[in-house]
């Protein structure tokens, strides 16, 4: 597993990612009637026909001053992450949103201000939080990580128009493996970060996906975010989440130039549509 050519990587990510989302059929959520709480369309359905292009922003702070503001906001649909914002990077990040995902802690911890914040408006949202690997569901609601369950339910009864989905566990753990099987050493027992979830799922919408900043540029900085004065180099390497290998394994699907990574930070990945086995 760990020797796979580009192709051969490509055709093992494209046959085991199936994005799922709590959709309501399960226990215990059928039995609070969650089927008539999520949104009536899929996250695959939302869009009938695919996304031609698609961008990931990384919230790494190797993204100031990067002047990639434009050229990102040129695709189709642009991911973003938690709290990033674009207001006041316009220049570097640009400022369409298109789908945002975020952790339960965004959700749940009170200096977000989820619910009054414009960062998570008008767009669709996607949240996650690491349920044990192998947990049943019903374990999982009793006890998440951070509380997610409350705040989603007041959001669809408050929003009832805004897609909003919750990653299923099962789906973030498959993506673990994934990484763990094309991977020499043994990576942590910890979920994939955010940025590889988004990764992801863009290859599953979208028929070719632009990563930014997520292996970094010349610009590279133990700065963590770039809309944050904060310095940490785990941000960028990874403590809790398995993203060093993340990215390595992302490096090795990357089909843009070496310039393009140096200069821009920028991986060129082809959706899984146009990947053919
Ligand atoms: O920092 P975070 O990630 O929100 O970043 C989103 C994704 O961008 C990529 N990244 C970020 C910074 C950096 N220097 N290099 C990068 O490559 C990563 O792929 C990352 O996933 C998360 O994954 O959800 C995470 O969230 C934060 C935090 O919870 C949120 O920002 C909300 O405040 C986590 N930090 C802490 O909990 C302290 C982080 O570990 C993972």
């Amino acid at each position: 597993g760990v020797h796979k050519s580009g192709l051969q990587l490509y055709c093992d990510l494209k046959r085991r990612t199936r994005i799922r989302t709590v959709d309501g059929t399960e226990e215990p959520f059928s039995g609070f009637g969650w089927d008539r709480l999520v949104p009536s369309l899929t996250l695959q359905e939302l869009r009938r026909s695919q996304y031609q292009s698609c961008a990931v922003v990384t919230s790494a702070g190797a993204v100031l001053n990067s002047s990639l503001g434009p050229e990102i906001d040129s695709h189709d649909a642009v991911l973003r992450f938690n709290a990033a914002p674009t207001r006041g990077f316009e220049k570097d990040v640009g400022n369409k949103t298109t789908i945002r995902i975020i952790n339960s802690q965004i959700v749940a911890r009170p200096k977000h201000q989820f619910s009054s914040s414009s960062l998570y408006q008008d767009v669709t949202l996607v949240v996650w939080d690491p349920a044990p690997y192998s947990a049943n569901l019903s374990t999982w609601f009793k006890k998440p990580d951070f509380d997610l369950f409350s705040a989603y339910v007041e959001r669809r009864q408050l929003r009832p128009e805004q897609p909003f989905y919750i990653l299923h566990p099962e789906f973030i753990w498959s993506l673990w493996d994934l990484i763990q099987d094309n991977t020499e050493d043994q990576i942590q027992p910890n979920p994939p970060s955010s940025g590889f979830i988004g990764i992801l799922l863009m290859m599953s919408l979208c028929r070719e996906v632009s990563v930014y900043e997520f292996i970094p540029s010349v610009r590279r900085t133990d700065l963590c975010h770039y809309h944050e004065r904060y310095v940490d180099a785990a941000c960028t390497l990874g403590a809790y989440h398995p993203l060093l290998y993340e990215k390595l394994l992302v490096q090795r699907i990357n089909e843009g130039s070496d310039h393009e990574l140096r200069t821009k930070g920028k991986v060129t990945l082809r959706g899984f549509s146009s990947v053919h086995c």
